[in-house]
């Protein structure tokens, strides 16, 4: 952070994201302050607070509207306030026509390949114009003070705000980064408006992905849509005199140092010198299996103890592969039946798009499917599956992170996934198994998972089978790996590489001042 705030030297930073990262909102006879589940808060606020900057996003909370002054400017983080959160007010039209609708019905599915199809309604797109030109008021209108002020907006509700700031504001530096999947230029074409999207986003200096396949399709997309000159050797576009830079960014995880000195000290005891490395593979096959796991708080709490926990932690969406797991656990129970009783799968499924009709759809079959399993294999007080359709805190995530004997992440596509990561930073104790579907951007740097094909329910289910049974020096070597790979590659680090790179772009016509 404190990096990034020297790049930035005058310029201040804004950042925009549709979702708040503080929102104000009624529970029963109180109005609480929450902070929704976002790698987006842990890995912008450090910057934003070192540098004061200014988050301009879409108040969503029912009760913001009473905590902020006459600009609608809120001072964050309640309890420690550092930046300034802008609130930007939406009708109901709005939101059903740019959220719900053309980001939502439309993007969503157009970006990834989960073969939903994407619904591209002429109304919602003229919200999504809307929307996208008001956020642009706001930005400026928050600017005027600011020289060359530096913009970072996130995600695809807002691919069209690049060009509209920067024909507003010339002197700004921005950059958008794309939290999900470009898909490939032939997919991308049936949006009936890929060329003013393109367009949009190549009004950005810097045009981030998680991957460089990402980032691939994109040029692509731009090669066979628009006029542009694109540099498959430099990964940039120039268009109408303006360069863009596209570039893959994995974002990751906040990574708190004391975790890992926890882990190593597990891994290593206390020895070091010679002897260090033997005595590490000892105490890796001398620890008890995961015999003292099967018996956490958690696993009391949810009447399980003495089994095995599997776990998954998603928004209840359909590219996130929720019905797939669950016929993968099903169909290891019909072919193995020895697991019948030892294992436990529990699915954390927080609300999502609770409006859209194909996440209502799939709501309804994923706990048809819990249940069709439950009532099949149901035995003296066990059940395979349970399914929590609640939003959890952090720290509640994280118990479940703690007390698995695997994660499962099967995303039919995925931009990254974070909840692979998050499991990995929350196993200080240096053991569990992931396993990790290929189709996330996420399996491109985490090479030590059990990586699957979420398509594939036998292989899915023979992935279990093989973490149920691998040997806890091997899970050790495996997760051991992938954590100091995250620990290297955190969520500051994503954002300090996307600000500095947009931090050396040269604006048009900018000089030093004379001295
Ligand atoms: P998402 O599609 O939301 O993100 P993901 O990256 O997994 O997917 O992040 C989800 C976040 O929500 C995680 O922090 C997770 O802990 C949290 N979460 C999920 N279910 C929860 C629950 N029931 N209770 C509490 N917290 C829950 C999009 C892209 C991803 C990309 C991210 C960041 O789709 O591919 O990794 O943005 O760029």
């Amino acid at each position: 952070a404190v990096h990034v705030r020297e790049k930035l030297g005058n310029g201040k930073l804004y950042v925009v994201s549709n979702r708040e990262p503080y929102m104000h909102v009624k529970q029963c006879s109180t109005v609480e302050c929450v902070v929704p589940p976002s790698g987006l808060v842990t890995a912008l606020e450090p910057v934003l607070q070192a540098c004061d900057g200014t988050w301009i996003a879409h108040g969503s909370g029912s009760e913001d509207a009473a905590f902020v002054d006459e600009h609608d400017h809120l001072r964050v983080p309640p309890d420690d306030p550092r930046y300034t959160l802008r609130r930007v007010w939406l009708s109901e039209e709005e939101v059903s026509g740019h959220y719900e609708g053309f980001s939502n019905e439309g993007l969503w599915p157009l970006c990834h390949m989960a073969h939903t199809r994407p619904i591209f309604r002429v109304q919602d797109w003229e919200y999504y114009q809307q929307v996208n030109a008001k956020f642009a008021e706001v930005l400026v209108e928050e600017m005027r003070d600011t020289e060359h002020p530096v913009v970072f907006i996130q995600d695809y509700h807002f691919a069209l705000l690049p060009r509209m700031v920067k024909n507003l504001r010339p002197d700004a530096r921005v950059a958008i980064f794309w939290h999900i999947p470009w898909p490939n230029a032939e997919a991308f074409s049936i949006c009936p408006w890929q060329a003013e999207l393109l367009d949009g986003l190549l009004g950005a200096d810097v045009i981030g992905f998680h991957i460089q396949s990402h980032c691939n399709n994109f040029l692509d997309t731009v090669d066979r849509t628009l006029e542009a000159r694109t540099d498959w050797e430099q990964f940039s576009i120039l268009r109408g005199g303006h360069t863009s830079l596209v570039k893959p960014f994995p974002i990751s995880v906040a990574w708190d140092e004391h975790m890992t000195e926890q882990a190593e000290n597990v891994h290593h005891g206390s020895l070091n010198g010679a002897g260090l490395k033997k005595d590490a593979e000892d105490s890796w096959n001398r620890l008890p299996d995961s015999d003292e796991r099967l018996h956490s708080d958690l696993h009391r709490e949810l009447g399980i103890e003495g089994k095995h926990l599997l776990v998954g932690v998603d928004r209840m969406d359909y590219t996130k592969g929720i019905v797939e797991r669950l016929l993968a656990v099903e169909y290891l129970l019909d072919e193995h039946p020895w697991y019948l009783e030892k294992i436990v799968f529990a699915q954390i499924a927080a609300p999502s798009r609770t409006r859209v009709p194909s996440y209502i759809a799939l709501k309804a079959q994923v706990e048809e499917t819990v249940e069709r399993i439950n009532r099949k294999f149901e035995k003296s007080g066990w059940k395979p599956v349970i399914l929590i359709e609640r939003q959890c805190s952090h720290k509640e995530v994280t118990r479940y992170y703690k007390a698995a004997d695997i994660c499962l992440v099967t995303s039919l596509h995925d931009g990254m996934n974070l909840v692979s990561k998050e499991f990995l930073a929350a196993r200080s104790d240096g053991d569990g198994v992931l396993i990790l579907s290929r189709f996330a951007g996420a399996a491109q740097e985490l090479r030590d998972a059990l990586t699957v094909n979420p398509y594939d329910v036998r292989q899915v289910a023979e992935a279990i089978r093989t973490g149920l049974e691998m040997s806890p020096g091997e899970r050790r070597l495996r997760i051991d790996r992938m954590r100091q790979q995250i620990k290297e590659h955190n969520v500051y680090r994503w954002a300090a590489m996307v600000l500095t790179d947009v931090c050396a772009v040269r604006i048009e016509g900018e000089v030093l001042a004379d001295p």
